[in-house]
């Protein structure tokens, strides 16, 4: 799947300058109120953006992951709280349905998610269960021809708009085998929200808890029909959600340097442009190297995830996806720390945006599997391409 390469273009073009005029414009009341404003929300929509990953059969854009990839790095040279509001719709709440679902599941949900209309979700993590997601205690029962499903997610982005999640609860014992995946509709008896989480930074995006308690669910919402598929679902949606994200950290890298450079141009100390001093330079030196470096990886890794067939597991690839996950959040937090430094005591300050920038990057490190839980993917895949040699 993907789009030809002049309509891809145009795309691209589009969403350079929608970032650039209509979103870096409302960064900072963004900052203020805590929330994107529901205009903008509208017009990401009108744009398709929320459609970027799903096939033009069922209403979306139909992009390639190497051309999401693209388009993804332009929404993170802005605000991360605006890619925020349609990123579960392109990436983690839809593409279990898109990668398993029957054909049915994809039918009935695929085009409003596409559109916008429906809002989807991504609901596995809970209280007592984040890196080791195969230890989730969310539990499922059987009732007749429908799921009694109760328990507690946490951190659930875009929860409070949510018109849907794809929820991962147990239907059968311990362990990753025992793990289902649910499409939930929010609007179910019993389905709660907890109150919006307070986080360092990303203001205007929104996550909170989702409560089930005893949540009436057909069996015929599990993920293409068969229990005990959840938790690979689970982990092939987090694959190319980690290229997202790996993306979305070299754009974001891509505007703290720009920030960074403009700054190191305007500012004068001991008689001159700060960015005349070599210690500067250095420093935009090393975020330059080290983002060239990232995006080769990225895209490099996204171009292998294409060859795969959709929703196939090529562990090779689940690597890569790690390994650009890893470095590409890493460096993004090494390019925020030096754009503060580069802005001296005015980067401590909330009217410069790296301050801000420094916050919003610091949870590409943690959210769809930290560093750590990356590590320990390409470890563990290394010695086992290595085999008992
Ligand atoms: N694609 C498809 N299947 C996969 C897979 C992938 N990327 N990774 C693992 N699996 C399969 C395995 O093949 C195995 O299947 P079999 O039992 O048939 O062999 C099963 O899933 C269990 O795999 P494994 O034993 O490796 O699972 P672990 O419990 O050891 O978990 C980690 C592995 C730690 C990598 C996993 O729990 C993880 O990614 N944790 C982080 C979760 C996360 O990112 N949370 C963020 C929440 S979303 S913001």
């Amino acid at each position: 799947m993907s789009l030809d390469q002049e309509t891809f273009q145009l795309l691209k073009a589009t969403v350079q300058r929608f970032v650039q005029e209509r979103l870096v414009p409302a960064e900072d009341l963004v900052e203020e109120h805590d929330e994107v404003p529901e205009d903008i929300v509208a017009d990401m929509k009108e744009l398709g953006l929320f459609g970027l990953s799903i096939p033009e059969e069922y209403g979306g854009i139909g992009l390639s992951m190497a051309q999401e990839c693209e388009v993804v790095y332009e929404l993170g040279r802005t605000a991360l709280a605006f890619r925020s509001v349609a990123g579960t719709n392109i990436g983690i709440g839809s593409q279990g349905i898109l990668m398993d679902g029957t054909a049915e599941q994809k039918a009935e949900y695929l085009p409003r998610i596409a559109s916008g209309e429906l809002i989807i979700s991504f609901a596995l993590t809970e209280p007592d269960a984040g890196s080791d997601a195969a230890s989730l205690k969310a539990r499922a029962v059987a009732d007749g021809d429908d799921y009694l499903i109760s328990g507690t997610k946490r951190f659930i982005t875009n929860a409070p708009r949510a018109g849907a999640f794809t929820l991962m609860a147990r239907t059968g014992g311990a362990g990753a085998g025992g793990i289902s995946a649910f499409i939930v509709p929010a609007g179910l008896p019993g389905l709660t929200l907890g109150k919006a989480d307070k986080k360092m930074g990303q203001r205007g995006t929104r996550t909170c808890d989702v409560n089930l308690d005893s949540v009436r669910v057909p069996a015929a919402n599990i993920i293409g029909g068969v229990p005990g598929q959840g938790f690979k679902t689970a982990m092939k949606v987090l694959d190319r959600g980690r290229l997202h994200l790996s993306a979305l950290s070299c754009g974001m890298a891509d505007r703290i340097l720009h920030e960074s450079i403009v700054y190191a141009q305007q500012r004068k100390q001991f008689g001159q442009r700060i960015g005349d001093f070599q210690l500067i330079q250095a420093m935009l030196a090393d975020s330059q190297a080290e983002l060239l470096a990232a995006w080769a990886l990225v895209q490099s890794a996204a171009r292998a995830y294409d060859t795969k067939p959709m929703g196939a597991h090529d562990p090779e690839i689940s690597m890569q996806a790690s390994c650009a996950k890893m470095f590409s959040t890493e460096m993004v937090g090494r390019v925020a720390d030096r754009g503060v430094q580069i802005h001296g005591g005015s980067g401590y300050m909330n009217e410069y945006k790296v301050e801000r920038f420094y916050r919003d990057v610091r949870l590409l490190r943690l959210y769809e599997g930290t560093t750590q839980i990356q590590q320990l993917v390409i470890g563990k895949h290394l010695m086992r391409f290595a085999g008992n040699a």
